[in-house]
């Protein structure tokens, strides 16, 4: 059986466990404690030497990188939320891309700084939380635009694109950042976190922690 590993306030994690859903794989999943650093550890050194979640075991190989992942995934489980042709390959991964780069990227400073740190007794850097909000300010626009004109990212069907952004924008409630001026985003996201994918794996972000 195939074996991922993860851990429940990860939004990379999170988009590999709601992938693995989504597409039916049959998946072990097993938690590193990264509060307490056992992704340094030799035994999971040896699973993956990036010292990173997610990790899926399949076999002999491992595979790393959440949208690697997703895609893995995907083609094994012969989904058609990864097409076939290049083109719609192309739509699909310019849409993962950008939640990737646009959504998750800022909202991880602002996780970082708003919980994360704290959690850590690290140093909070407020300078950071209000770059990654003016970064969503200015890249969220493109998405609620985009599902103004049809029901998900790349069209009429659900793609692992969805799932990718699904994943980025979990953490709002938690980090206290209002989607109120973007309609077809939060239509788009209720209706999502009501599937059986996203329902298996939790109620809310954080709330596997207690949060
Ligand atoms: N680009 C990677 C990012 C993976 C990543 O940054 N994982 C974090 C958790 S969100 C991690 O394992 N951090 C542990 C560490 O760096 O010590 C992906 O998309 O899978």
């Amino acid at each position: 059986m195939l074996k991922l590993y993860i851990h429940p306030f990860s939004v990379p994690a999170l988009t590999t466990e709601m992938t693995a859903h989504a597409v039916g794989a049959k998946f072990e999943r097993i938690i590193v404690d990264l509060q307490n650093g056992e992704q340094r550890s030799e035994s999971y050194q040896a699973i993956n030497p990036k010292g990173k979640v997610p990790a899926l075991v399949d076999g002999d190989h491992v595979i790393c990188e959440s949208l690697t992942i997703q895609r893995y995934l995907a083609r094994k489980l012969g989904s058609d939320l990864f097409p076939e042709d290049i083109l719609g390959q192309a739509r699909v991964e310019e849409w993962m891309d950008y939640a990737v780069q646009h959504v998750r990227a800022p909202m991880s400073r602002i996780q970082f700084n708003k919980i994360v740190a704290p959690m850590l007794g690290q140093p909070v850097d407020e300078n950071s939380i209000k770059v990654g909000e003016h970064l969503l300010a200015q890249n969220l626009p493109p998405i609620d635009k985009q599902l103004s004109q049809s029901e998900f990212l790349t069209g009429n069907t659900l793609s692992l694109a969805d799932i990718t952004l699904l994943a980025a924008l979990d953490p709002v409630e938690l980090l206290q950042f209002d989607l109120k001026e973007f309609p077809y985003l939060t239509r788009w996201r209720q209706a999502l976190r009501e599937r059986d994918f996203y329902q298996n794996v939790h109620t809310h972000f954080g709330a596997e922690l207690g949060l």
